[in-house]
């Protein structure tokens, strides 16, 4: 995994998410310390999702906050300003809540059909991502099948960008991939 997000940090991604349910909480943990070298030897930012304190620990950038993860101001009251705080969000109602409860920003999602639908649930659509960009005063990523032939259309609705997984990750040149998303997303 650290071979292929050194490929995307080459090619410019600004930021990664470390995102791994499965681990325990030592080998997350390492993992994030590798993580942070390899981000900020790329001058990127590095998100942990879920784990506030490891995020803390190892001087990450931010958390990002799923919906079982703990609510927003308790992630705030634990990091104070040291972590930026996104929050994973699936409606136009959850956006602006997590705004409300202070949010750095947000991804909505998923934007279309994903290879992981069924853990995402139906696509939102365009349209919602629209309405959020348009209501929301922090930034709205969009995220859920973005592929380089619709992410022109994610920025059209007004998103701050895009988050992606697949299409990069599944890419033969991870590199040349990501150079390609850069040269439209930035
Ligand atoms: N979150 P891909 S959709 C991690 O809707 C994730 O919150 C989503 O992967 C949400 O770019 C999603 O391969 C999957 O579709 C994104």
């Amino acid at each position: 995994m650290l071979e292929a997000v050194e490929k995307a940090l080459n090619g410019g991604v600004k930021a990664v998410q470390l995102r791994e349910k499965d681990l325990g909480i030592r080998e997350l943990l390492a993992l994030a310390y590798s993580m942070r070298a390899l981000t900020a030897r790329h001058g990127a930012r590095l998100f942990i999702n879920d784990r506030v304190d490891i995020a803390l620990s190892v001087d990450a950038d931010g958390v990002h906050l799923g919906r079982t993860s703990m609510p927003v101001q308790a992630a705030r009251k634990a990091s104070g300003e040291r972590l930026m705080i996104g929050v994973s969000t699936h409606s136009l109602r959850e956006a602006k809540q997590a705004e409300e409860d202070g949010a750095d920003f947000v991804t909505l999602g998923p934007v279309y059909e994903t290879p992981s639908k069924i853990q995402y649930g139906k696509p939102i659509g365009i349209e919602l991502l629209n309405e959020a960009a348009k209501n929301c005063m922090i930034p709205v990523f969009g995220i859920g099948g973005i592929t380089i032939g619709r992410v022109e259309e994610v920025l059209e609705q007004g998103a701050y960008g895009a988050a992606l997984i697949s299409a990069i990750l599944t890419a033969e040149d991870i590199k040349k991939t990501t150079e390609k998303f850069m040269r439209k997303l930035s």
